[in-house]
């Protein structure tokens, strides 16, 4: 009892607190004029108050490098982050001991005795040695100003159409501004600080870092400060790393020692900070981490900030630039960030969607570059020691869902560090395939981070899942339908080859229908009912089916497009007739698992089954329209409202099941303040699942682009999914698979013009909801001979409900060909609207 009313005090001393913070808060800023953005902002986001917390704070970042601006007015803070500060060293997780239980795990699911088979799963396969290393903040740059917070004309904004930040107040009669960006080209994070009356600069720069860590000064009179990763779970911290940061100012002085940088009465001042580690790959961290931010450093400072700024416009540009989204204007842009995503599912607020849907395209170029680690569960943006789930990589949603933006937005250089890790993954993931499961190939369980670990993280009923290897390597195929590089897929193929080798070993034959499972493994993170207890580990799961289906598929098509490996590529074709197909339940659901144990009020966040739909190309309206009507079901037994990441990919499966209304609602959904426990947006618009996850993000950009445009099933189909609320509009930029390039205008929600940039040649098949009379088109059906259109040729589904005719209510549709050539541009023109 004493404990209760102690602990309802500390409720409410807790409320109190923060309800005062918040007070004075508003105190300092509110009754102020605020400034109202330049311009009203369309790629802004734009506030008129410092961030209170970290999801307030504004991210910038260069992939290799991040930092998130608060803004606060006396004690300016900007939280570091270098992509390879992480804990612990080389190593790897893989279990000696567990051949012989995977044996026993196999022969009891084979008996269905799934609880005995969970219990010793649990008791043996769980992980060795660690659970995966953290990634780690770098630390914080503290800019402290005497004087007062109580300013006027409070503005901070972040331009993701140029990558920069601003903080703009007047105090004393004087306007003060802070601009920062991260330098693509010199790889430095920069800070200008100016006001508009000479002498006026007066501020303290500090370095400090939660890390084991000290601080000297160089020879520069750069302050330095040099850190090392954590030990964690019995690893060393092996990573060393420096941050250094140095001022040129106009006017006044300025005085560095030990504790900081003191800069008096300038009228100007430029800080430059790099940072960098003794990383050099998941094996080798002997690089001298110093040295390296010393030469960045030096090389950065011979240039003005101007012209560092000028290059990395134009550098930033030559991504983002590349896809234009105009869903109309309205007037919510007028008003600061964060009410609009508190208003957002009220008001048809269209400039929020298409600023989140760029927000998105933004967050990759800053959080994923070629050299640098792909973006992990925060990206490149983590505050803490210890992030959620360690801020590094799980596999069996998240880091897929961070790239699926990547090809069909037109950023497919940001998946590199994807593959690139996927390479080492190939290599490390082999004597697992061999000592746990006496496969040749490679294989991983669902999570990795910077060492790339392979064996099991988390206990078996999580992390029991071997099919990480087949969902990456769909990436490489994808990556090889947009782009047709054959030299890319020359490269990759054995990795493909590799993964499909570990399953030709790895497969179990099941006693009852002779099918192929893989087995032991999970439907992701999802349990079963088995009489009165939970259990996860299963055979045979949806999703496994589908994505060694989909592998084995894709391995079968690399072979043939690379003209090499016809036999092997046969013995796959033949294993593939032996997965199970997939099944109808009683429910009219698409089943989970292997037997009908789906549950009509099961919520779950994971919607792994639907796999099939969205990302994979399983499922389709027009030649699978009984599975099409299952995945429906289940999707709508799930629920709508759930985490961050599982209602972004609901608005993917949704834009997929051609309901635009649905697809929208979800994205209301997603930008909400988060409550209720579930998932929503932060003030900073980054994802929350909460807490700050940034697949959300991604998998949001990718649902807003599959509602315009999808081309996994025969066809480019134009505008598969427009919502109600986006009634004109127009995009341009985004792809499709066989390199094509797509313009389309729309108008009360017909196409009136599309516009094909052909960079391969071959067939372009339109499918459109509408009659369309342009002079280029054909109007077709049948197959459509361009092999980047090849659909899938699936097994038969096992239909167990009643209704044998489950049939979707489909869109009428048309298709027409359009003849292209390399290099050549279509534009047709829609005059006769029907
Ligand atoms: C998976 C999800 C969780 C979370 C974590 C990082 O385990 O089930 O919801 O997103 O990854």
């Amino acid at each position: 009892m004493t404990r209760l009313v102690n602990k309802k005090v500390y409720l409410f001393a807790v409320v109190l607190l923060i309800f005062s913070s918040i007070q004075a808060q508003q105190k300092n800023y509110a009754g102020k004029k605020n400034s109202v953005p330049d311009n009203s902002g369309r790629y802004k986001l734009w506030y008129n108050q410092p961030a209170k917390n970290w999801n307030e704070a504004l991210p910038l970042g260069n992939g290799f490098i991040g930092g998130m601006v608060f803004g606060n007015v006396q004690n300016e803070r900007i939280q570091l982050n270098e992509s390879t500060i992480w804990g612990g060293g080389p190593n790897n997780t893989i279990d000696s001991s567990a051949r012989p239980y995977i044996d026993q795990v196999r022969r009891l699911l084979a008996e269905k005795k799934y609880a005995e088979a969970q219990e010793l799963a649990n008791s043996k396969l769980g992980p060795k040695g660690n659970s995966g290393m953290p990634y780690q903040l770098a630390g914080n740059l503290y800019i402290s100003f005497p004087g007062s917070d109580a300013v006027s004309n409070y503005y901070r904004d972040l331009d993701i159409a140029n990558a920069t930040a601003t903080v703009k107040y007047t105090l004393n009669g004087v306007n003060y501004k802070r601009e920062f960006f991260t330098s693509f080209g010199a790889n430095v994070f920069m800070v200008k600080l100016t006001a508009n009356k000479p002498g006026m600069i007066n501020c303290r720069l500090k370095l400090q870092s939660p890390l084991k860590s000290s601080v000297t000064i160089n020879n520069e009179k750069a302050l330095v400060l040099s850190g090392q990763g954590s030990e964690h779970e019995g690893q060393k911290g092996q990573i060393e790393f420096n941050v250094l940061t140095r001022v040129k100012n106009s006017g006044g002085t300025t005085v560095a020692d030990t504790s900081g940088i003191t800069i008096a009465n300038a009228d100007t001042a430029v800080i430059y900070l790099s940072m960098a580690t003794n990383f050099i790959n998941y094996h080798d961290v002997s690089a001298n981490s110093m040295l390296r931010a010393e030469n960045i450093l030096s090389k950065a400072y011979e240039h003005s900030y101007d012209e560092l700024l000028a290059e990395n416009i134009k550098f930033y540009r030559s991504y983002f630039d590349r896809v234009k989204l105009d869903l109309g204007a309205d007037s919510a842009a007028k008003q600061p960030t964060n009410l609009r995503i508190q208003n957002f599912s009220a008001n048809n607020d269209t400039q929020l969607a298409e600023l989140y849907f760029q927000y998105g395209r933004y967050l990759l170029i800053c959080s994923s570059q070629p050299g640098s680690q792909p973006a992990n569960l925060q990206g490149i943006w983590n505050g803490e020691v210890k992030g959620p789930w360690d801020s590094k990589y799980t596999i069996n949603i998240n880091t897929e869902m961070n790239y699926w933006p990547s090809e069909v937005t037109q950023l497919p250089e940001l998946s590199t560090p994807l593959f690139n890790m996927i390479k080492d993954l190939s290599v490390t993931g082999k004597p697992t395939a061999r000592i746990m499961y006496g496969a040749r190939g490679w294989m991983l369980h669902h999570n990795t981070d910077i060492w790339r670990i392979t064996g099991v993280v988390d206990g078996a009923f999580w992390g029991l899942w071997p099919t990480s290897n087949a969902w990456l390597c769909q990436h490489l195929w994808e990556h090889y339908l947009y782009s047709g590089d054959k030299e890319f897929l020359k490269q990759y193929y054995p990795i493909i080859k590799g993964a499909a080798e570990y399953y030709v070993d790895a497969l179990q034959k099941d006693p009852e229908h002779g099918w192929l499972l893989v087995s032991p493994s999970v439907s992701p993170e999802h349990e079963y009912i088995d009489g009165k207890n939970q259990v996860s580990v299963t055979a045979g799961a949806t999703m496994d089916n589908q994505l060694v289906y989909g592998l084995f598929t894709d391995a079968i098509r690399a072979a043939a497009e690379l003209n090499i490996d016809k036999v092997f590529a046969d013995s796959l074709a033949t294993y593939r007739r032996q997965l199970p197909p997939m099944q109808i339940g009683r429910y009219g659901q698409l089943q989970e698992w292997l037997e009908d144990l789906d549950r009509t009020d099961d919520h779950h966040r994971h919607v792994s089954h639907l796999y099939g739909l969205f990302p994979g190309n399983q499922i389709s309206p027009f030649t699978q329209p009984q599975l099409f009507a299952a995945v429906k079901k289940s999707l709508n037994y799930r629920g709508d409202v759930s985490t961050g990441w599982s209602m972004a990919w609901k608005i993917n499966l949704w834009a997929r099941l051609l309901d635009g209304n649905h697809a929208y609602k979800l994205i209301k959904d997603q930008i909400k303040p988060i409550g209720g426990g579930s998932g929503g947006t932060y003030p900073n618009l980054f994802d929350a699942h909460p807490p700050f996850q940034i697949d959300g993000n991604f998998g949001c950009t990718s649902g807003i682009a599959e509602m315009l445009l999808q081309s996994h099933d025969g066809a480019i189909y134009l505008l598969p999914a427009l919502p109600d609320e986006w009634k004109d509009g127009s995009i341009s930029g985004l792809m499709a698979r066989g390199g094509f390039k797509v313009d389309i205008k729309w108008a009360n929600h017909k196409i009136i013009k599309v516009v094909i940039h052909s960079s391969l040649g071959g067939n372009c098949r339109l499918r459109v909801n509408q009659q369309m009379n342009g002079k280029l088109l054909t109007a077709v059906s049948g197959i459509n001979k361009n092999r980047f259109y090849q659909t899938m040729d699936l097994q038969t589904p096992i239909i167990k409900n009643s209704d044998k005719n489950l049939q979707p209510d489909l869109p009428k549709t048309w298709m027409y060909d359009v003849a292209t050539l390399p290099g050549k541009t279509y534009t047709i023109v829609n005059s006769g609207l029907h």
